[in-house]
């Protein structure tokens, strides 16, 4: 998974994107209506005012990235759920969330970004949400997905859970990675692994880049949607031109998916009851 950097995510706090905007017109779902639906949530709308949602900085590996803490609190904030950033990072910081009675704890080192369930004693992964929210909208982008072509680029994690998460929709999936083998594996779960990504790009026209590949535009179809979770992000004039959509959010949507699939957990067990 690439690691963000502060410039890519500085207008996460103040939805300077609008991302609700781009989304409704691409997919007719809103980041909240599109986590919803990636947790297996049926209800139109949900008041998750009951969940209370902490960011905690963690300190370790490479370190804090600045405006990260902050822009996950802004996500579960703009979900409805109250949220803060600890004052502190690491083991004090989720010590002063247990204190202050968070239910859904938000943190991430270099290798794994959770959601974590404090009543359910249980967590979502950033790569499955990030998977789940980019193939829910593709889905909605296309109008369904079901004995349709897709090419799932990286099979990394996020590409990896695409894959199953594409094909449990139904889907004919390809698979490329720089690292064929990669692809090769995911041959158990469906997949078509291809050695040629320009070849498989220019002969598909329902892609998720889960790669930090920038396609160069005159090799993508007309009509081309692409659901681009990758970082860095970049289209070029032709690739914005061929494409009848371009999904993409530094961080927000794969944030979303994981912090309402965590609280989902609880909802689900209380239906249940
Ligand atoms: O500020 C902090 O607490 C840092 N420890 C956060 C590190 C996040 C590292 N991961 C990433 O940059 C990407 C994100 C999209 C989430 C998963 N990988």
């Amino acid at each position: 998974m690439t690691r963000l950097t502060e410039d890519v995510i500085w207008g996460v706090p103040d939805d300077r994107m609008d991302l609700d905007s781009k989304l409704l017109k691409t997919t007719g779902r809103t980041v909240k209506g599109i986590a919803m639906e990636a947790a297996g949530l049926e209800a139109e709308d949900y008041d998750f005012s009951a969940f209370r949602a902490a960011a905690v900085p963690v300190t370790s590996g490479l370190g804090i990235i600045g405006g990260f803490a902050r822009s996950v609190a802004a996500i579960t904030t703009r979900l409805g759920m109250p949220s803060t950033v600890t004052s502190r990072p690491d083991v004090a910081g989720f010590a002063e969330a247990t204190d202050a009675g968070a239910d859904i704890v938000m943190m991430s080192d270099d290798p794994l970004f959770m959601a974590y369930n404090t009543r359910e004693r249980r967590y979502t992964d950033n790569s499955w949400g990030t998977a789940m929210g980019y193939s829910v909208c593709l889905r909605d982008a296309a109008g369904g997905l079901e004995g349709d072509d897709v090419l799932v680029i990286g099979a990394g994690r996020v590409g990896s859970w695409a894959v199953k998460i594409l094909r449990g929709m139904g889907a004919r999936v390809s698979v490329a990675d720089i690292v064929y083998e990669k692809a090769e594996a995911l041959i158990p779960y469906g997949a078509r692994p291809c050695r040629d990504v320009e070849r498989a790009v220019s002969e598909n026209t329902l892609l998720l880049n889960a790669a930090p590949y920038i396609i160069p535009g005159e090799i993508i179809a007309d009509g081309t949607i692409v659901s681009s979770p990758g970082v860095p992000h970049y289209y070029d004039l032709e690739g914005r031109t061929r494409c009848k959509a371009i999904i993409h959010d530094p961080l927000e949507i794969g944030t979303a998916v994981m912090a309402v699939n965590s609280a989902a957990y609880t909802i689900k067990r209380e239906m249940r009851a």
